[in-house]
């Protein structure tokens, strides 16, 4: 009561003051010198109190050091009164004037002290500052006239823990020399009266730390200096420890307008009385608080499609805690998102293939994309034509807002037109996004029915060419359906948000070149930031394959990559297959969630799991993980600070996970897994399996190709062939000789009906299977699809051999055209594809009358056609000449076109574009990517005699076109070195070359970079357009150069007009033309001298299989289409489909 501090009831354990030092190994004397366990004062936690020592005093005289947070505890008092530290711990210095008595609980009574006295709880004296107190009294008594004891500056807390304070104060004025300073603590509102928590004295430094306080607690801190026992004025501030934030925040579900939370309790908070307060907000809406005592909640009434920030605190009594939070995006209302793209129409009825082929106004006009609404069809347009762009579709607006509300993020884009199209442009989507590059859906979620589908089916069509180690070595390559291919599976996942983009990661990863493909769409690319609504649960897929060079290839192997898209929390199903099915997964998170994966402990993963882990996003380190029995985490890699230095762990890490024997699945094996994971399949549907056994039934008797189709596909056989070099013979006389015509058209006439005898009508058991495939409507596609795919897979490698021998024996040895007949022949012997099966029905139906006029046979054969003219309107390609025999079942052509016309309401005025030119130099490419159709291309197969496809003109656009559709010819290649045979088969590409410019509005000419081969194909192009008199009209015409290289337009313009030099010198020379009154070559073709001549760029962009399709290709072939189209509208008139029926009757016989 005196002023002098007194004893409360308790135990000082242990009174210990350090000294600013500087430690001898070097640390600064910023470092912080801890105490012993501190002083335990009542039932409080023990207090550790820590000086941290003054820069400003680092060249401090104190000799002893004590190591950075070295704690230690007094156990024993020296003579002199000072407290010594047992070994293991350090001694610390207590100031001699404190003179310790014997440890007891302290409270302060001195809040104006002059002086400090310790006393026991029981008030009697253990401690006092005796010496220095009556001294300094002494010297404060002579000195108060004299000076003041300057006190120190403000208190300020330079970090608040939940058990620790660190408080500085300032230097106090005007005092020079060594500082010692008082520094004395309790909890509550006021320190005078109150049982202090601590007491401490600090020599030189500004700063102490001290620990183990209680958590939520208010503490209120006095600081005065001591000038050699002198006390300056207290100066006091308070803080309020922190309470401990809740952790493990996690949403549980989600939907449109509601979401569920969990959490766990914050730190040493079991046991304390709580709550907590959730806060939630979202851009442009009113906060909103909850409060609840449990660990989870649901939050109802949210806005659908919208991000909301949601924070949990701690609330202890009156104080808060730091919040937890998350982001979470609550489910779209699907329809709307549907709606805002313009699709919601087309999600029960489904876009079909041949709708989004049509020519409408993208062909006919620059247009912009006002809204949304246009992303879809600007997407699909582009990505028809294997624009590798086609992903970037914005509209621009000068409004930040209304840009803002315009994004839309590619990856619901794409998810949305999934959605929205039936299993065929599903196909063809995923055919032509897997060509421009871009990772295909393997797992597509439904946020409307809640269901994951796996996309196989829509998978199916992929074929890729590459060369895996064992074929690199010997310069080889395979070509391969991918979904059948045994590849290992890698796939990259991500647990909470990341700094990092993952799918760029994995873009840098899988690109071969510096410059990174954008595989996987990603945030930082056009769109990318935009809020997921409904692709959230997305699984996307890819393949890294080898070209087989060593300076090109990443990995030496093939590797299935997958990448979840959204946090693995909320994709429980997609985890599980994915952990279930891969080789290794990888994934991405923070260091601080990795007890996250506590929660997957004992779970059965067939996978090896990696963490990509960071530290606030801020360096990486790859660890390997284990779950079974418990959780346990590996560390394999260096911390890794750039995300380029993790991409090369990435790299180095792939291989070694995989090992020598890696996990190999194929995609097909991987649908029971699916199922198994509540993971619903594409092709599981009724109409598709129920097909699929129809077209096994017929694949499984196919031994050998060209067995099969002497027994089973007979009508088309020798007699057939022997007809047709018959009827072409009548057409052309080429052996009439002398003999006078009339009488030599008789005996072929006679020669034809004794062969039309032996023809059989037998309809063998395979046909008989592909009819009931074809049946029914709605299975007929399928059915056609799995064939097709059948037939492919099994003579793909033998074809591809073929293909490739021929190849190089033609740019080997022309000469050998006997080596190179004979491959031909082959070639044509093993191939089977669907046109064999309609080149059957044509050649069945051709024979039909034979039958009875009523019999059920008869009806089927004569369904043929309109079930063919279907399938062109499908987008199936129909044959028009067989390209074996070289001539064209007239009859079934022309029923299947009249029964095409019907099926168009008689509106089929149409407008013809073929191309011809050199075999193999891009043709039936260059038509696949103007009008996203589908010729053969693939390495096993090259065109044979001409095929044609049907594209509709929209609605919108007919009348300014003037025409319906547009019927598009892809010929056989011309070859300069005629193959020998005795059956005129030889005449064949140029025959069918002749046809094709007949038939035509507009030609295309492909010419192949190949200078040495151009004269003669020049040539032989002229041929084509003369061969046939009395066509009456002459076709635009359009040079392509294929496999250029950039050169530059003047150098174009250059060799325009040269190749028009060329053309007339060409026609000069020969005499046939002369004969024929052809001068120029403006007197067989309408061309426009500046512009007929085009240059495509090479097809890929860099080194395939891993190189997109060319952007600059694409790009030139739409321009050509557009020119085309609106070149057509200026020919004249050509009528419809009835007319050009008898337009290919009369020039076929007529050539
Ligand atoms: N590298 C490269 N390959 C190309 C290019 N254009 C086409 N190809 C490839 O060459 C092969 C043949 O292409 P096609 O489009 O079938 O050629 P085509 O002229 O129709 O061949 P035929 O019908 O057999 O005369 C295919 O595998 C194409 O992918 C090109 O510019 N560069
Ligand atoms: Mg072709």
């Amino acid at each position: 009561m005196d002023g002098q501090p007194t004893f409360k009831e308790g135990t000082v354990k242990g009174l210990q003051s350090v000294f600013n030092k500087k430690e001898s190994s070097g640390v600064s004397a910023d470092s912080k010198y801890k105490m012993d366990k501190g002083k335990r004062f009542g039932t409080a936690p023990s207090t550790r109190f820590q000086s941290i020592g003054n820069p400003a005093s680092k060249q401090s005289e104190t000799p002893q050091s004590v190591p950075s947070g070295s704690v230690s505890e007094c156990s024993e008092w020296s003579m002199d009164g000072q407290p010594t530290f047992k070994e293991p711990y350090l001694k610390f210095q207590v100031p001699k004037h404190i003179e310790i008595m014997q440890t007891e609980k302290l409270i302060n009574v001195c809040d104006k002290a002059e002086g400090n006295s310790f006393y026991r709880s029981t008030q009697m004296q253990i401690c006092s500052l005796n010496e220095t107190i009556s001294r300094g009294k002494e010297r404060q008594n002579s000195a108060q006239s004299e000076t003041v004891v300057p006190p120190p500056g403000k208190i300020e807390f330079q970090s608040v823990t939940t058990d620790s304070v660190i408080l500085s104060w300032g230097v106090p004025k005007g005092l020079k020399g060594p500082k010692i300073f008082r520094v004395k603590w309790t909890k509550g509102e006021w320190i005078h009266g109150r049982e202090l928590e601590g007491y401490s004295v600090v020599k030189d430094a500004h700063q102490f730390e001290i620990n183990d306080l209680e958590l939520g607690q208010r503490y209120i801190f006095s600081v005065a200096t001591d000038n050699d026992g002198n006390l300056s004025e207290w100066v006091e501030n308070f803080v309020f420890t922190a309470v401990p934030a809740p952790r493990l925040l996690t949403k549980t579900h989600s939907e449109a307008s509601a979401v569920t939370l969990k959490w766990t309790k914050g730190e040493n908070m079991e046991g304390i009385k709580h709550q907590f307060i959730i806060a939630l907000k979202s851009q442009g809406k009113e906060p909103l608080a909850i409060q609840t005592k449990e660990c989870f909640k649901t939050i109802s009434n949210l806005e659908p499609g919208t991000e909301y920030t949601i924070e949990v605190s701690t609330i202890l009594i009156d104080r808060c805690s730091e919040p937890v939070s998350t982001t979470i995006l609550t489910e779209a209302c699907f329809r709307k998102v549907l709606s805002k793209m313009g699709l919601e129409d087309y999600y029960d009825d489904k876009l079909t293939l041949s709708t989004v082929l049509e020519i409408n106004q993208s062909d006919t006009s620059e247009s912009k994309l006002e809204s949304p609404k246009s992303y879809p069809e600007a997407f699909l347009r582009k990505l028809m034509m294997l624009n590798a762009n086609a992903r970037s579709v914005k509209c621009v607006s000068k409004d930040v807002d209304t840009d803002k509300q315009n994004t839309i993020n590619p990856l619901d884009l794409i998810t949305a037109l999934f959605l929205c199209s039936d299993s065929f442009l599903q196909q063809d989507m995923v055919v032509k996004m897997a060509l421009c590059q871009f990772a295909v859906p393997l797992l597509m979620p439904n946020h409307d029915t809640r269901e994951i589908t796996m996309m196989l089916w829509a998978m199916r069509e992929i074929v890729r060419t590459f060369s895996p180690s064992k074929l690199a070595f010997r310069n080889l390559s395979c070509e391969e359906r991918i979904v059948l291919t045994d590849i290992p599976l890698l796939s990259f996942v991500r647990l909470g948000r990341t700094s990092l983009s993952k799918s760029q990661v994995l873009n840098k990863l899988l690109s071969n070149t510096k410059e990174c493909y954008d595989i996987f769409y990603n945030r930082n690319m056009e769109g990318g930031d935009a809020p997921r609504k409904i692709s959230e649960g997305l699984v996307e897929m890819t393949w890294y394959l080898p070209c087989g060079k060593k300076n090109t290839d990443k990995f030496t192997e093939p590797l299935a990559v997958a990448n979840l898209r959204g946090d693995i929390r909320d994709f429980d199903k997609q985890f599980t297959f994915l952990c279930q099915t891969s080789a290794a997964v990888y994934i991405f998170c923070d260091e601080s969630e990795i007890d996250y994966f506590k929660h997957l402990e004992g779970m059965v993963v067939e996978a090896r799991l990696l963490l990509i882990s960071s530290i606030q996003g801020k360096s990486f380190t790859l660890k390997t993980m284990t779950i079974k029995p418990s959780l346990k985490t590996t560390t394999v890699s260096q911390r890794k600070n750039t995300e380029s230095e993790l991409v090369k762990a990435l790299q180095e890490s792939v291989p070694k996970m995989l090992g020598n024997c890696p996990v190999k699945v194929s995609l097909a094996n991987l649908a029971d897994t699916a199922r198994r994971c509540d993971i619903l399949v594409d092709e599981d549907i009724d109409e598709c399996q129920d097909v699929r056994k129809n077209a096994d039934n017929i694949i499984q008797h196919i031994a050998d190709p060209s067995k099969f189709k002497e027994k089973q596909l007979h009508s088309q056989g020798h007699i057939w062939k022997e007809l047709s070099l018959l009827e072409t013979e009548y057409w052309r006389l080429r052996n009439a000789g002398n003999e006078n015509i009339e009488d030599y058209r008789k005996s072929l006439k006679i020669t034809e009906k004794d062969l039309k005898t032996q023809q059989r009508l037998e309809i063998k058991a395979a046909m008989l299977r592909f009819f009931h495939g074809v049946a029914s409507e709605v299975q007929r596609y399928y059915f056609l699809k799995w064939l097709e795919m059948d037939l492919e897979n099994l003579s793909r490698n033998e074809l591809s051999d073929l293909k490739d021998k021929y190849k190089e024996l033609r740019e080997t040895c022309p000469e050998d055209t006997e080596k190179i007949a004979e491959i031909d022949q082959k070639i044509s012997a093993r191939s089977l594809r669907l046109e064999h099966f309609f080149r059957e029905c044509g050649q069945l139906f051709q024979c039909a009358n034979h039958l009875p006029e009523f019999s059920s046979q008869r009806k089927t054969l004569e369904q043929l056609p309109v079930l063919c003219a279907q399938m062109l309107l499908d987008g199936f390609p129909l044959e028009l000449v067989d390209g074996d025999v070289a001539n064209i079942p007239l009859k079934w052509i022309t029923e299947v076109l009249r029964e095409l016309h019907k099926s168009m309401h008689s509106k089929s005025k149409l407008k013809v574009i073929t191309i011809i030119g050199a075999e193999n130099s891009g043709k039936s490419t260059l038509l696949n990517t103007m009008f996203g159709v589908r010729f053969a291309v693939s390495k096993g197969t090259c065109t044979r005699g001409a095929f044609i496809h049907l594209i509709n003109v929209n609605e919108h656009v007919r009348r300014k076109l003037e025409y319906d559709c547009i019927m598009i010819i892809d010929t056989e290649g011309l070859k300069p070195h005629q193959i020998v045979q005795d059956d005129h088969s030889h005449e064949r590409d140029i025959e069918v070359a002749s046809l094709a410019v007949a038939l035509s509005d507009a030609t295309i000419v492909s010419v192949s970079s190949d200078n040495s081969k151009e004269k003669d194909l020049l040539e032989m192009v002229l041929h084509a357009f003369t061969r046939l008199k009395n066509v009456g009209k002459k076709p635009l015409c359009h040079f392509v150069h294929t496999n250029m290289s950039e050169s530059p337009a003047v150098e174009r313009k250059k060799r325009g007009k040269e190749l028009v030099k060329q053309l007339n010198e060409v026609i000069r020379k020969d005499t046939r033309m002369r004969k024929a009154n052809i001068t120029k070559c403006s007197d067989v073709m309408e061309f426009d001298r500046d512009t007929f001549s085009w240059y495509m760029p090479p097809v890929w962009n860099g080194t395939p299989p891993m190189a997109p399709f060319s952007v600059d290709y694409s790009e030139t072939a739409h321009a050509l289409k557009k020119r085309l189209i609106g070149d057509l509208k200026k020919c004249q008139g050509r009528g419809d489909l009835i007319q050009f029926i008898s337009d290919v009757d009369r020039f076929w016989k007529g050539l």
